[in-house]
């Protein structure tokens, strides 16, 4: 006698731009949009950039690279309203841009303060939060309050493939689950946590999967494939506002180094980084603009334009002025513990403030 079957499942992937495949139909954008899109890939490369130098020239102590992975963070935040929430991971420049965030104001948190982080509020976009995979704990949270106020908001949180080990995600899944959260846990599957590749994080085929056990919406996306991410994120979010939550996984993959403080030519192949930069998302939206005669004139020359107000706005985050010692200490409590008062009094001898 054969076994009832009591579960089945499977993981679609959604792809656009595939030339391979037969694609899908491309998401109702208006040619507007489609150039707005292609703008900001294009500022957050050309941001990229300039980090990158300036963290050269010792203006950035630390910064974290998402070349290769701007499709994913533009695409997963363009179709969010206003009222809907973000919750950024370390690496989200790119999606910080299409939030609507000022660049210099971006630069500035990366130089090291944490005003450049002021005003993000306004924009239902939480700080960065560093520590891997908490990300997702604020994911759940703010989609379970969604449901709680049974209001049609809905939070897109971000997080790598590295993160899906921790116990964090796993209750972030659940209790999004059990609760009807209004969450959409985005995993920019980047192929690497640092040096770890994806096939040594995790056993299962993908990260998607993952949703079927926590009984969420799970779906594969090409990640560098910005029309393919809209589209995708346009069919979760509209079910995480009635209560449905989702786990996305983009395929992508980091282009440069993990951090400026890493050496990925230690742990990768050329052929490999190669083969991932013929893929490279803007490139392939350029691409796909001049082939359905998108594309205008006056993008020749946007490259330039972009060039020059990242670069200014760099310089603006350069003349800012230093915060003072004490904001250094003031905003980690709202009232401050005996033991970090005591290193502020004894920090404050060392440096004569
Ligand atoms: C809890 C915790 N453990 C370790 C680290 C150090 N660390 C920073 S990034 C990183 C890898 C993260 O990989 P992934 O989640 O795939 O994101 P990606 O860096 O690829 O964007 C690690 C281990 C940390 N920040 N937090």
């Amino acid at each position: 006698m054969a076994r009832e079957q009591v579960f089945s499942g499977s993981i679609e992937k959604v792809e656009v731009m595939n030339s391979e495949n037969p694609a899908e139909e491309a998401p109702n954008l208006a040619e507007d949009e489609y150039i707005e899109l292609y703008k900001k890939m294009v500022v957050a490369r050309k941001f990229d950039e300039k980090a990158f130098s300036l963290q050269r020239r010792g203006e950035i102590s630390t910064y974290a690279p998402h070349k290769g992975q701007e499709a994913a963070q533009i695409g997963s935040i363009y179709p969010l309203r206003d009222e809907d929430w973000v919750v950024p991971s370390f690496r989200e420049s790119a999606a910080f841009i299409m939030r609507g965030a000022p660049l210099e104001k971006i630069f500035q948190r990366w130089m090291g303060d944490a005003n450049g982080q002021k005003g993000l509020a306004e924009l239902n976009t939480l700080p960065v939060a560093i520590p891997v995979g908490t990300q997702n704990l604020h994911t759940a949270g703010l989609g379970m309050a969604m449901s709680f106020k049974e209001d049609d908001n809905a939070v897109v949180g971000f997080t790598g493939d590295g993160s899906t080990s921790e116990g964090d995600f796993h209750e972030a899944l659940n209790f999004a689950g059990v609760y009807d959260a209004h969450s959409v846990f985005f995993v920019q599957n980047n192929q690497y946590a640092i040096s770890m590749p994806f096939e040594k994080q995790t056993n299962s085929d993908t990260v998607a999967q993952k949703a079927l056990a926590y009984g969420i919406n799970g779906v594969q996306v090409d990640g560098n494939d910005i029309l393919a991410v809209i589209k995708a994120m346009r069919e979760v979010l509209e079910k995480a506002r009635n209560g449905e939550p989702a786990l996305v996984e983009a395929l992508t993959y980091r282009l440069e180094d993990h951090t400026t403080s890493d050496d990925s030519t230690r742990y990768r192949e050329d052929d490999e980084v190669e083969e991932w930069r013929e893929q490279d998302p803007l490139n392939r939206f350029r691409n796909y603009l001049k082939e359905h005669d998108i594309w205008r004139d006056e993008l020749e020359g946007f490259e330039d334009e972009a060039k020059e107000k990242v670069d200014e706005a760099a310089n603006k985050a350069l003349e800012m002025d230093k915060p003072s010692f004490d904001e250094l200490f003031d905003y980690v409590y709202g009232e401050m513990p005996e033991l970090l008062a005591k290193e502020k009094e004894e920090l404050r001898k060392e440096v004569n403030e």
